[in-house]
């Protein structure tokens, strides 16, 4: 499963993010290290079901027609500058990244943290600062963890059938740090690793960590954030967010007093919904808010991470091509994230590996065609595999 990770300073708001996102059981408070364990929940990507758009009756799957597919979310300890020389919680948070495929920087839009997530006031702190230092942090981690080895894989490395790329992919594996992404970064800077200084490598770890690790970063609390910030960071590429709105909603429709789907640019408060006038004036807050941002961002934020920064597609597999069922019946039962380029062979392997061990041939269920095995599978393809073994 997709695995994404919350980094950031204490009390920019992880946890809250992590709870509207799971809606798990986990603490919120406004003081540093409140998390200190990583907390691992299940979290959604929101797609399109296909089932509107091909008339099908009766899908159980989709909320009117907006689809959700579970990737694992892990709420990680806060993070302080120097966490990769071992402050604060540091080694503990570099580790847990160690789980993620892509990480989401929350980052205190309000300015009302300092650097290190000590509560100040409003606007007092520049959240510019905090945007990298995170990539600050984790490039002297996988730089640490180069040079305790340096010496030894420079050494190994004269050897025959061991290269230094070897020995880079060796110390990094545990971060999914292949042989040729070490060959294609030093590539790539034109630098000769067999004679390079471990002084000299910090944009080599650099470049490593932007394939294996990339970063969203996430404005948050833009409830009380300036706005002409606010538009700067977005101008950065980062996502808006309000993780306490968007957790106020969910309770909210959790309780059903209103009718919101998670992502949506806005809600509609349920007629017969028993509201205070306070909780009337609260939920109009939040309506203004989102018409200003078109939505809380918060589910944004993870789409973009799993559809952009991932490449990531959503492949529905069913046994009845001209029903898109299963056996039982069920409409598109099962929705599946799958890295672009993914084939009719991948993903019957996904499926289970007798199937794919018994791939036959694939049928693409929109047009009732034979599909090849080599052909790349698209976002929102409906596909029968056929195998020799069920
Ligand atoms: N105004 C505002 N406050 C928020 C938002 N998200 C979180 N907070 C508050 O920020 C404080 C720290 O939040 P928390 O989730 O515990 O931060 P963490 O330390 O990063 O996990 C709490 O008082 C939250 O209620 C937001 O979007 N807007
Ligand atoms: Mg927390």
């Amino acid at each position: 499963m997709i695995t994404l990770a919350l980094a950031g300073k204490p009390n920019c708001g992880k946890s809250t993010f992590f709870k509207a996102a799971t809606m798990a059981q986990v603490e919120i408070a406004n003081y540093p290290f409140t998390t200190i364990d990583a907390n691992h929940g299940v979290a959604y990507v929101r797609t399109t079901c296909p089932c509107k758009e091909l008339g099908i009756e009766g899908c159980t799957q989709c909320q009117d027609g907006v689809r959700f597919v579970p990737i694992a979310f892990i709420d990680v300890a806060g993070l302080v500058p120097d966490a990769h020389k071992g402050r604060g919680l540091g080694n503990q948070f570099l580790d847990n990244l160690r789980q993620a495929d892509a990480i989401l920087h929350v980052v205190d839009a309000s300015g009302a943290t300092d650097e290190e997530g000590n509560p100040v006031d409003p606007g007092s702190h520049d959240p510019r600062e905090d945007i990298k230092f995170l990539g600050v942090e984790m490039t002297m981690w996988v730089h640490g963890i180069l040079a305790k080895h340096w010496p030894r894989i420079q050494r190994q490395a004269q050897s025959k059938n061991y290269d230094i790329h070897d020995g880079v992919a060796d110390v990094l594996a545990g971060l999914g740090i292949t042989y040729e992404d070490s060959l294609h970064a030093a590539t790539e800077l034109g630098i000769d690793l067999q004679r390079s200084e471990i002084k000299d490598l910090v944009p080599f770890c650099e470049l490593l960590l932007a394939k294996n690790k990339p970063v969203l970063f996430v404005a948050n609390k833009m409830d009380t954030a300036d706005k002409a910030l606010l538009a700067e960071l977005a101008e950065m590429d980062g996502v808006v967010s309000s993780a306490a709105a968007e957790l106020a909603l969910r309770m909210a429709a959790d309780g059903g007093f209103i009718h919101y789907i998670p992502g949506d640019p806005s809600f509609t408060i349920n007629e017969d919904a028993n509201l205070s006038a306070q909780q009337r004036a609260g939920l109009e807050h939040l309506a203004a808010l989102m018409a200003e941002h078109g939505g809380t961002g918060v589910q944004q934020a993870i789409d973009r991470t799993v559809f952009e920064l991932l490449d990531q597609i959503v492949v529905y597999p069913v046994e009845d091509e001209r029903h898109f069922t299963d056996k039982q019946g069920r409409v598109l039962p099962d929705a599946f994230l799958m890295p672009k380029g993914s084939t009719p062979k991948d993903l019957a392997f996904r499926v289970h590996t007798d199937i794919g061990e018994g791939f036959l041939y694939a049928v693409d269920a929109r047009t009732d065609m034979r599909i090849k095995e080599s052909t790349e599978l698209k976002h929102g393809d409906i596909i029968k595999i056929v195998s020799a073994k069920k």
